[in-house]
C-alpha cells in the first residue's frame, strides 16, 4: 500500500508544500508550492508575516488536493523557537523573528534567576540568544504574559489554524528551553522559577500523533475531506531533517545546512557534560525520543543576506555565476569565524565580514568572488570543527559526512568541508525536511513500518548521495 500526504515546510528563507507518495519501496516528492518568507520591520522591532504565510499554506494545499485528491494526511514543520501568544484563541499581535535584538535583555534576565550552566543541567540547550524562554522574559517583563493565556510555537500554531487544536509538537518544544531534557515533558518548576505562567504551555504531542481534523472552512478552501487530519511530525525542520538523512552506517555525521548549519550526530540519550556545555552542543529532541547532539553554525545565511546586500540597489547577483568565480579564485589566506555573533542580525554583512578579518590584521577580499571564496571556506572549517567537536564529545567515531538542505547542492561548499574535515561527505537529500515530514505521516498511516533505521534506509534507496572525496587543504 501507497499513501499521499501533504509536507507543509516552512523555512526562514522560503516555505513550501510537497505532495508525497509513501509506502515500502516508494518514496515520491513532488513540489506543488513555494513561497518566499522573510522578516518584516515595524517600529518595535522585526516580525514574521504569518498571516500572510498560513494564506500560502493555504493555497499549497489547494495545489496539493488538486495534485492528488487522495491526500490522506498533513504534516507542518517550520524553523524552530518563535512562536505566538493568544488569549481566548485570538492571535495577540503578529510573532517576534528570532533575529530581532530584544532578545539580549531577555538573556540577561533569565540569566538573573537561572545561570547558564542551571538551564543547561535542565533544558541540555546550546546558548543561542533567542531561545523561546529568552523571548517569553521580555513579553513577561512587557506585561504579555499577564495578558496572554497561550502559546504557540509556529507549526504548531499552523495546525491550531488548520484544525483548532492545541498542542506542542515535542521535537520543536525541545528548542524552547523549557522542556525537561530528561523526561521530554514541560518544566513546570523552571517556568514558576522564571515567573512564566505554566498555563501558557499547551500538552505535548509526540510525531506520529494525530493533532486533529480540518476546521470546514479550512476543508472548503483547500478542497481536501474535512476529515483529513493534521498528524504531527518532527515538527522542529532540523527534526525532519535528521530523520531523511541516509545515516544507514554506523559513524555518520550530519549537516542539516539551510539558512543555518545545524551539525551534529545522533545519540540514544543526552550528553550533560561540562564539555558539552562548554563547547556549546545542544541536545534537541528527535523522532522516536532519540536526542540530536548538535550545534549551530551560521549557514548559508551569510553568503544570502551578502547576496541581498549587494542587491539593495536593484541589482541581480546569480548565485550559479558567483559561486564559479568564487571557486576559481584561489581559497583566502584568511577566514573569519562563522559562529561569531556579529554575523547574527540582518543587514551589511560583507561590510561586517570585512570589518571583522580588518581588526585582526587579516587580508580582506577584495572582489565579489573572493569574498564569496571566504564565506565558503570560513563555513567549511566551522562545520569541520564542529563535526570534529561532535564526535569527540559523543565519543563516537565519525567516518563520513552527511549534508542534506539546500547546502548540498554547493559543490564548493561540500568539496571544501570534505577537504577541511578529511572525511567523506555525501550530499542529498535536498529536501530532506519535506522528505522526513513525508516518512513519519507515512509511518503514522501505516503506509511504511519500522524504525528510523529502515526509514534512512528507503531514503538511501531512493536519493544516491553525490560524494565528495577530501582532496587536502
Ligand atoms: C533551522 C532552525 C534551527 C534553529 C533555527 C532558529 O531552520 O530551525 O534548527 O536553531 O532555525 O529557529
Amino acid at each position: 500500500m501507497t499513501a499521499a500526504v501533504a509536507a507543509v515546510d516552512l523555512g526562514a528563507t522560503s516555505g513550501r508544500v510537497m505532495v508525497g507518495q509513501v509506502g515500502p519501496e516508494t518514496l515520491e516528492l513532488r513540489q506543488v508550492g513555494r513561497f518566499p518568507n522573510g522578516p518584516v520591520r515595524t517600529p518595535d522591532g522585526l516580525h514574521w508575516n504569518l498571516q500572510q504565510l498560513f494564506s500560502h499554506v493555504l493555497d499549497g494545499l489547494r495545489s496539493a488536493s488538486r495534485w492528488d485528491e487522495s491526500i490522506a494526511s498533513i504534516g507542518i514543520d517550520s524553523w524552530a523557537v518563535d512562536y505566538a501568544l493568544l488569549r481566548g484563541g485570538r492571535v495577540l499581535g503578529e510573532p517576534f523573528h528570532y533575529r530581532d535584538d530584544r532578545t539580549a535583555r531577555g538573556v540577561d534576565l533569565v540569566h538573573g534567576q537561572a545561570p547558564f550552566s542551571t538551564l543547561y543541567a535542565r533544558n541540555g540547550l546550546q546558548f543561542l540568544p533567542f531561545n523561546t524562554v529568552y523571548q517569553l522574559a521580555v513579553e513577561r517583563e512587557a506585561g504579555m504574559l499577564d495578558v496572554a493565556d497561550r502559546m504557540l510555537l509556529v507549526p504548531d500554531l499552523m495546525a491550531h489554524y488548520l484544525t483548532g487544536a492545541e498542542v506542542a509538537e515535542a521535537t520543536n518544544a525541545s528548542t524552547t528551553g523549557l522542556l525537561d531534557v530528561t523526561t521530554q515533558e514541560w518544566d513546570g518548576e523552571l517556568m514558576d522559577l522564571l515567573g512564566l505562567p505554566r498555563r501558557l504551555f499547551p500538552r505535548i504531542v509526540h510525531p506520529g500523533e494525530r493533532i486533529g481534523t480540518l476546521l470546514p472552512h479550512v476543508a472548503d478552501v483547500t478542497g481536501l475531506a474535512a476529515a483529513t487530519p493534521v498528524v504531527a511530525v518532527g515538527s522542529h525542520d532540523t527534526a525532519s531533517a535528521v530523520v531523511a538523512t541516509p545515516m544507514t552506517e554506523p559513524g555518520g555525521a550530519y549537516i542539516s545546512c539551510g539558512t543555518w548549519g545545524l551539525v551534529g550526530v545522533e545519540t540514544e540519550t543526552p550528553i550533560l557534560t561540562r564539555t558539552a556545555e562548554h563547547a556549546n552542543f545542544t541536545n534537541e529532541g528527535g523522532v522516536d525520543g532519540r536526542t540530536r547532539f548538535l550545534h549551530n553554525v551560521m549557514g548559508l545565511w551569510i553568503l544570502s543576506e551578502t547576496i541581498r546586500w549587494w542587491e539593495r540597489d536593484g541589482e541581480t547577483v546569480d548565485l550559479q555565476k558567483l559561486l564559479a568565480q568564487a571557486a576559481a579564485v584561489p581559497a583566502c589566506e584568511h577566514i573569519f569565524d562563522a559562529n561569531d555573533a556579529v554575523f547574527s542580525p540582518p543587514g551589511d554583512m560583507p561590510g561586517r565580514i570585512a570589518g571583522w578579518l580588518g581588526e585582526r590584521g587579516l587580508q580582506v577580499p577584495a572582489s565579489r568572488a573572493e569574498m564569496a571564496r571566504c564565506i565558503i571556506e570560513s563555513l567549511a572549517q566551522a562545520f569541520a570543527d564542529a563535526v570534529h567537536d561532535a564526535g569527540a564529545l559523543s565519543a563516537q567515531e565519525v567516518r563520513r559526512i552527511h549534508i542534506t538542505g539546500g547546502g548540498s547542492l554547493n559543490e564548493l561548499l561540500c568539496q571544501r568541508t570534505a577537504d577541511r574535515s578529511g572525511l567523506p561527505v555525501m550530499a542529498g537529500p535536498v529536501e530532506a525536511t519535506a522528505i522526513g515530514n513525508v516518512l513519519v505521516q507515512g509511518r503514522a498511516l501505516g503506509a511504511i513500518t519500522g524504525s528510523l533505521e529502515s526509514l534512512r534506509d528507503l531514503v538511501a534507496r531512493t536519493f544516491k548521495p553525490r560524494v565528495f572525496e577530501p582532496k587536502g587543504h
